[in-house]
């Protein structure tokens, strides 16, 4: 018999215990930042002759209550250090001495030490370690708007609260700067690259100016994307005319207020004549003109432009090739503090797409690349997709310009002539507990850190560094989701848009399928037929020469590779060529089997994602355990919805069937045409009402 007091000490107990458990709630918002502190700080001094600076006071109270070593850690800045942001970090016996020729080294040694300590990569005696990062500037780029909204954000709203702003500085600030700082990115630019003028007005300029204050002891410049169109708007001029000489006075002002408010303000970013925005040509002028001018003024005051080449009007011409017609004829004209900032494909952060040609093609020119670290096309905040296998994908494509180079080399310092290096990432960042939308999201942060410091870090090395610092250190748990990450990439793609095809999405949100999306009046090339032609021959996009002659962009062999069908990556097959329906591919099969096999394998693999995570259940919280296991069913659902969407309008035109031993649709076309996918500005609203 229980008697009083006993059941009062259980419900104590039970009390207790979900006061405990709720204290411990995983939110996921420590992101891989999930050190334990000391009890009695770390013995952290810095070298005779190395002077206090915000930068190392950050680096060493990181040391002080994280490290766990037994000796001292000593800091050094000197000119004999590495430079450019490098560092070497020496073990003599129980010491640990980091130095750096700057005190942005010294941080960034310190982060080293303790990730090593994290995932049980320690050092051993007398080891001496030397990091150099790959990119000068590894910049993030929110596409933040001043109302707090995020163009194809998917994890809440903006973390720059402006209307707080200057007064209210949100601890989000500083949290945000440290995640950076530990992985090595040095530079963001805080608003979206459509710019509203008002970005540059005094009012704002001054909340920026707080926000660069919270990310400079992190070691990490504040940039701003620019519109065009800022003289006409804000500074009531009758032009934005980039050689009229009030409109340069009116930008030479304002980069003067700029500095006097942000001295170590770090550029502009700039979208122009690209789907709407005002620019150069607006007034005759071209992308050199535009970019120089703005360079010119920045340079002074030791500032950059990153002129972006993603431009495309709405012309006869095959969009994949327009960046490249429009910029290729100012190759070598670009002043040197200007940076043309390139996707990594030619059309726009397709599931999948082969390098962009500019990366070969501009010379004389300094490129940069920009991935989309957001999942706009790639199943936004819900599916799991690994990014950096993509990203390295581009970065070590060979480009065969003159003298070589893979993509990765010929943006750094590696081959031909370079001023500043650099590499965007466009942010998946917003103001939702756990930062990213899906706790696994954070990944793709994590990982475009790293990969800006070191393009040649595997993918495996950087999925198990997170995992190990996120989740857990248990075999049982690394391996077996870091061969999901692996594979991730490669799922998407097959269940999404496999052999070559691309955009393929429902209008606007680009979330779901719609091969067939039509809707009046809207431009040809944002609709999914100009890019699958599908008809009763066929399917893909003939590139070749007597297609849109886009192959011709690329420096041979891979002209005639990609150009020619028996020798094209059949994972760009449908990108470069029209294919007959029954073309019989290399193993044998033909393109309509190939198409229904790839998709069926995708949404195999993505079922078993989801087995795969429940047997991750036992090594992690169930908070966090929970979040991913209904993304995860979900994202399976989802392939299936793009498989059954896909398989079963393209074989209208194929009139062929789905082989026998492919698992059966679970939808009608039917229904799948009627559907309207629910959306919040552009993100899917209701996880639970999708096919
Ligand atoms: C596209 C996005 C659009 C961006 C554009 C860009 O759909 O919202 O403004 O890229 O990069 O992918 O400028």
């Amino acid at each position: 018999m229980i008697n009083g007091y006993d059941r009062m000490k259980n419900w104590l107990w039970i009390i207790g215990l979900f006061f405990v458990l709720s204290l411990h709630a995983e939110d996921g918002h420590r992101l891989w930042l999930r050190m334990e502190r000391n009890a009695v700080p770390a013995d952290v001094r810095l070298v005779e002759g190395t002077r206090r600076t915000d930068i190392l006071d950050i680096a060493s109270r990181e040391l002080k209550d994280f490290w766990k070593g037994e000796g001292r850690v000593l800091l050094c800045v000197s000119k004999g250090g590495a430079t450019r942001d490098g560092f070497t970090i020496r073990k003599k016996g129980q010491d640990m001495e980091l130095s750096s020729a700057s005190d942005r080294g010294v941080l960034y040694a310190a982060y080293d030490l303790l990730r090593r300590q994290q995932t049980g990569d320690l050092l051993s005696d007398g080891a001496v370690v030397t990091e150099m990062p790959s990119y000068d500037i590894r910049i993030l780029n929110h596409w933040d708007n001043p109302d707090g909204t995020v163009e194809r954000g998917y994890a809440g709203r903006s973390i720059w609260r402006w209307d707080e702003l200057p007064e209210t500085v949100s601890p989000l600030y500083e949290e945000y700067a440290r995640a950076n700082a530990s992985v090595g990115i040095n530079a963001v630019v805080l608003n979206n690259v459509n710019a509203k003028p008002q970005m540059l007005s005094t009012g704002m300029l001054r909340k920026v100016a707080v926000i660069a204050d919270v990310l400079r002891p992190y070691g990490i410049r504040t940039y701003l994307s620019v519109n065009f169109a800022s003289p006409k708007a804000l500074g009531e001029l009758p032009t934005a005319d980039p050689l009229d000489a009030d409109v340069q006075r009116w930008w030479k002002k304002k980069t003067k207020e700029i500095y006097c408010l942000i001295p170590d303000f770090g550029g502009f970013l700039v979208k122009a004549n690209s789907e709407g925005e005002p620019g150069p040509q607006d007034y005759g002028r071209t992308h050199a003109d535009g970019a120089n001018m703005l360079a010119g003024i920045l340079a002074p005051h030791g500032g950059v432009v990153m002129w972006r080449a993603f431009v495309y009007q709405a012309s006869s011409l095959d969009r994949a090739c327009q960046a490249y017609e429009e910029f290729m004829p100012f190759d070598g004209q670009f002043h040197e503090n200007v940076i043309v900032q390139v996707k990594n494909g030619p059309i726009d952060f397709q599931p999948r797409e082969p390098f962009s040609p500019l990366f070969g093609a501009m010379q004389h020119t300094q490129v940069m690349p920009e991935f989309q670290i957001t999942q706009e096309y790639l199943g936004q905040s819900i599916h799991t997709v690994f990014l950096p296998t993509m990203w390295k994908a581009c970065l070590d494509a060979e480009t065969y310009r003159d003298g070589g180079g893979t993509v990765a080399e010929v943006t750094q310092h590696r081959v031909g002539i370079h001023s500043r290096s650099a590499m965007a990432g466009v942010a998946n960042i917003g103001d939702v507990v756990n930062w990213t939308g899906s706790d696994m999201a954070q990944a793709n942060w994590y990982a475009f850190g790293r990969l800006c410091w070191n393009t040649d870090l595997s993918v495996a090395q950087i999925a198990e560094e997170f995992l190990k610092q996120t989740f857990s250190t248990d075999e049982h748990f690394v391996e077996p989701v870091r061969q999901l990450l692996l594979r991730s990439w490669d799922t998407a793609v097959s269940y999404m848009m496999p052999l070559g095809l691309h955009h393929i999405f429902a209008f606007g949100h680009h979330y779901g399928p719609e091969p067939w999306c039509a809707p009046p009046n809207t431009r040809p090339d944002w609709l999914p037929k100009y890019y699958h032609r599908a008809d009763s021959i066929g399917i893909g996009f003939d590139r070749t020469v007597r297609g849109s002659k886009a192959v011709l962009q690329y420096h041979e062999p891979l002209a005639t590779l990609y150009g020619n069908l028996e020798t094209c990556p059949e994972e760009y097959l449908l990108w470069f060529h029209h294919v007959p329906w029954e073309y019989v591919m290399r193993n044998g099969l033909t393109l309509w089997d190939n198409l229904c096999y790839i998709y069926n394998s995708g949404v195999e693999d993505a079922w078993e994602f989801v087995d795969f995570w429940q047997k991750a259940r036992p090594y992690i919280d169930s908070e966090r355990y929970e979040r991913l296991l209904k993304r995860f069913e979900r994202q399976a659902k989802d392939a299936e919805w793009w498989r059954d969407a896909c398989l079963l309008y393209f074989q209208r035109y194929s009139r062929r069937s789905i082989p026998a031993d492919c698992l059966p649709p679970v939808h009608k076309l039917e229904d799948l045409m009627k559907f309207k996918l629910h959306i919040d500005n552009y993100t899917v609203a209701d996880m639970d009402n999708l096919p």
